[in-house]
C-alpha cells in the first residue's frame, strides 16, 4: 500500500514518526512551501530562508538514500499556496492508498489537520510527535492530578524520567537546581567568545534571493545569515557552544551586554525546534560531559533544566491549554505595538539593543526577550496579542507551541498566573546589574522621576498602581505592594503624571 507522507517544515527529523516505517520502493514524502506559512505572521527574513533552506537540504538527504520527495518551491507556478492545496494536489498527481503525518507545532495546522480527515479522499494517519521526553498525554495526566502547575515538579519527573544528572533516585550534587550558582553579571570590559556562524551554500544563495524578490522585507535585515541549515551543521553548533559556551553557561545565563548578542548561549532552539537536532541527544551529551566532571555542574544542570524542564513543560501547557490561551488577556491590556519594535529606533538603550540584535540576526537570549522586551510590554501595557504576534514573527526559533506560553504566560502574566506564579516586572535596577546598557543610555536608571529618569522606574510603580485590583492579592507580591501603599500622595501623583507623559509619547 502505497502511502503519500507530509512532512512540514518544523518537522526535519529522520526518525520523525511519519517516516518511520517509510518503504522506499513504494512511498513518497511531500514537502510544500507555501505562501500562507511564510506570510501568516510578518516573518524575519533569515527565519523563512532558514526554514525553506533546511527543508531543501533534508529533502536532498532524503532523495541520496533513495527515497522519492515529491517538493513544491514557492514559486513554482502551479503552486496553491495552502498546505491543503498542496496536499490535495500532490494526492491527485502520486494516487496513495493513505497520507500519513506527524502531529504539527500550532494549534490552527491541527485543526487543518483534522478537517482533512473529513475531506481527504484517502485516510490520514497522524502519528504522535515522540522527538521530546514526555507525550502530550503524559503532560495532561500530570497537570490533572495538581491544583497548581508549577515547572521545577515537572522537571523533576523528567530528570527522573531520562535519567539525566542523575545517581539511582537522586539527583547528582544532592540538590535539583543549582540557580543560586547562576545569573552573575559579566566583569567590566569582558570580552566572551566570538561564536560560530555558518557560510552560505547554493542551495541557500537561491532562497535567499527568493525572499529577497518575493518578501522586499520591512524589517530585519537579510545578511548576514548565519545559521545552520543542516544537521551537520547543527551539531556543529552544538559543539561550538559546548567548547566556547558550555561552562559558563550557568554562570552568565542572565547577563547582558551591548554589542555581545549571543555570549554563552547554545543558540541552538532554531535547530530544536525544526528537528535538525532532538532534545534528548542535546541532553545526553551534557549529562554525559558533567559525569565525566568536564563542565560544571551548575552550567550543565541549569541547561538541561531549560530544555527537559521549560522547553517540555510549555509545550505540554500550550497543547492543555489552547485553544482559549491565545486570546488571555487577565490584566486588560491594550496598548498598541509601538512603532519602535519593528525600527529598533528608541532613546531606551536596553530596548533599542535588544530590537537591534532581534532585527540583525533573528535572535535574542531569553533574558532580552523576558527582563527588556517582555518587562517593557508588560510595564506599558502593551496589547498581548500584538505582542505574541511580534515575537511569533522576529524570531528564528519561534512557533506558537513555545513562543505562546513564553510570551502570553512568561511575559505578559496574560494567563492569570497558569504559567508563572507572579507578574516579571523590574525596574530599570536590574537590567542595570545585569547589563552595561544603562550606560549607553539617555536615561539614568538611578533617577525615579523626571525627563531623565529610567522609564522602566515609573512604569514599575504605575504597572502595580494600575493593576492593584488583579494583583494586589498575590502572596508573592505582597512587598512592592506593601511600598507601593508606603509611597506617598506627591510621590505617587509624580509616578502618575511621568507614566502618563511617556505612555502618551508611544502613540
Ligand atoms: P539557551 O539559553 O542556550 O537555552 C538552551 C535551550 O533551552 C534553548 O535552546 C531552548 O530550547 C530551551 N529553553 C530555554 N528557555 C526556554 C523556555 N522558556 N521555553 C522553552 N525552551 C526554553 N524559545 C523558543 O524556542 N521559541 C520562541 O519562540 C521563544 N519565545 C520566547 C519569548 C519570550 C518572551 C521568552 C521570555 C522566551 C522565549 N523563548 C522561546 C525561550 C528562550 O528565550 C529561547 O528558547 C532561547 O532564548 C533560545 O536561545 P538559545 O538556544 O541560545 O537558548
Ligand atoms: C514557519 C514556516 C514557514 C515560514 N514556511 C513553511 C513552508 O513553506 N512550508 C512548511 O511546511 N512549513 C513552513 N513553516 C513551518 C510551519 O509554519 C510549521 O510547520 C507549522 O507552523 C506547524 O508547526
Ligand atoms: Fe534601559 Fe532604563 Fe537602563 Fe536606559 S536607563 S538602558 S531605559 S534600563
Amino acid at each position: 500500500m502505497s502511502v503519500l507522507r507530509f512532512i512540514l517544515g518544523d518537522q526535519l527529523t529522520r526518525g520523525l514518526s511519519a517516516l518511520r516505517d517509510l518503504d522506499a520502493q513504494r512511498d513518497v514524502v511531500l514537502m510544500v512551501e507555501v505562501s500562507d506559512e511564510t506570510t501568516y505572521v510578518p516573518h524575519h527574513p533569515q527565519k523563512i530562508i532558514f526554514i525553506l533552506s533546511a527543508m531543501r537540504h533534508f529533502a536532498e538527504v532524503l532523495r541520496k538514500e533513495g527515497i522519492t520527495v515529491d517538493y513544491v518551491k514557492l514559486d513554482d507556478p502551479k503552486n496553491t499556496g495552502s498546505f491543503s492545496g498542496e496536499l490535495l494536489r500532490a494526492i491527485k498527481r502520486h494516487k496513495p492508498q493513505s497520507v500519513a503525518m506527524t502531529e504539527p507545532g500550532e494549534w490552527r495546522v491541527l485543526q487543518m489537520m483534522q478537517d482533512w480527515r473529513e475531506t481527504l479522499p484517502v485516510p490520514l494517519t497522524i502519528h504522535d510527535d515522540d522527538r521530546f521526553i514526555a507525550s502530550l498525554d503524559e503532560f495532561k495526566q500530570w497537570a490533572e492530578a495538581r491544583k497548581q502547575l508549577r515547572m521545577e515538579y515537572f522537571y523533576r519527573d523528567m530528570r527522573k524520567k531520562t535519567g539525566f544528572l542523575m545517581e539511582g533516585d537522586d539527583p547528582i550534587g544532592g540538590a535539583w537546581n543549582f540557580d543560586a550558582e547562576n545569573r552573575k553579571a559579566l566583569p567590566k570590559n569582558h570580552h566572551p567568545p566570538k561564536r560560530k556562524r555558518f557560510s552560505t551554500d547554493a542551495i541557500t544563495q537561491d532562497v535567499i534571493a527568493l525572499v529577497k524578490k518575493r518578501f522586499k522585507p520591512h524589517y530585519g535585515t537579510v545578511e548576514p545569515f548565519g545559521w545552520a541549515v543542516t544537521r551537520a551543521d547543527a551539531l556543529k553548533a552544538l559543539d561550538d557552544f559546548i567548547v566556547q559556551g558550555m561552562a559558563s553557561f550557568g554562570d552568565y545565563q542572565d547577563a547582558m551586554q551591548a554589542g555581545s548578542p549571543f555570549l554563552y548561549h547554545s543558540l541552538i532552539s532554531p535547530y530544536l525546534n525544526i528537528g535538525l537536532l532532538t532534545a534528548h541527544e542535546v541532553c545526553a551529551r551534557v549529562d554525559q560531559l558533567a559525569r565525566q566532571d568536564k563542565i560544571p555542574l551548575n552550567a550543565a544542570e541549569g541547561f538541561i533544566r531549560q530544555i527537559i524542564g521549560w522547553r517540555e513543560y510549555v509545550r505540554g501547557l500550550y497543547w492543555l491549554k489552547m485553544p482559549d490561551y491565545a486570546h488571555g488577556n487577565a490584566l486588560g491590556a491594550i496598548r498598541p505595538l509601538p512603532d519602535f519594535f519593528w525600527t529598533g529606533k528608541t532613546e531606551m538603550n536596553c530596548l533599542r539593543q535588544c530590537i537591534g540584535d532581534t532585527l540583525q540576526n533573528a535572535y535574542a537570549h531569553h533574558i532580552q526577550r523576558l527582563m527588556v522586551i517582555g518587562n517593557f510590554s508588560l510595564l506599558a501595557g502593551l496589547n498581548p496579542k500584538a505582542v505574541q504576534d511580534w515575537f511569533l514573527a522576529v524570531y528564528a526559533d519561534a512557533f506558537e507551541w513555545v513562543e505562546l506560553p513564553n510570551v502570553a504566560g512568561m511575559a505578559l502574566f496574560a494567563d492569570g498566573g497558569v504559567m508563572a506564579s507572579k507578574p516579571y516586572a523590574a525596574s530599570g535596577a536590574y537590567i542595570d546589574r545585569m547589563s552595561d546598557y544603562c550606560q549607553g543610555c539617555s536615561y539614568s536608571p538611578k533617577e525615579r522621576s523626571g525627563e531623565m529618569a529610567c522609564p522602566f522606574n515609573y512604569l514599575y510603580w504605575d504597572f502595580l498602581a494600575r493593576n492593584a485590583e488583579r494583583l494586589s492579592r498575590n502572596p508573592r507580591m505582597g512587598m512592592p505592594y506593601k511600598n507601593l501603599r508606603a509611597m506617598d500622595e506627591t510621590k505617587r501623583k509624580t509616578i502618575d503624571r511621568d507614566a502618563k507623559r511617556f505612555l502618551d509619547s508611544l502613540a
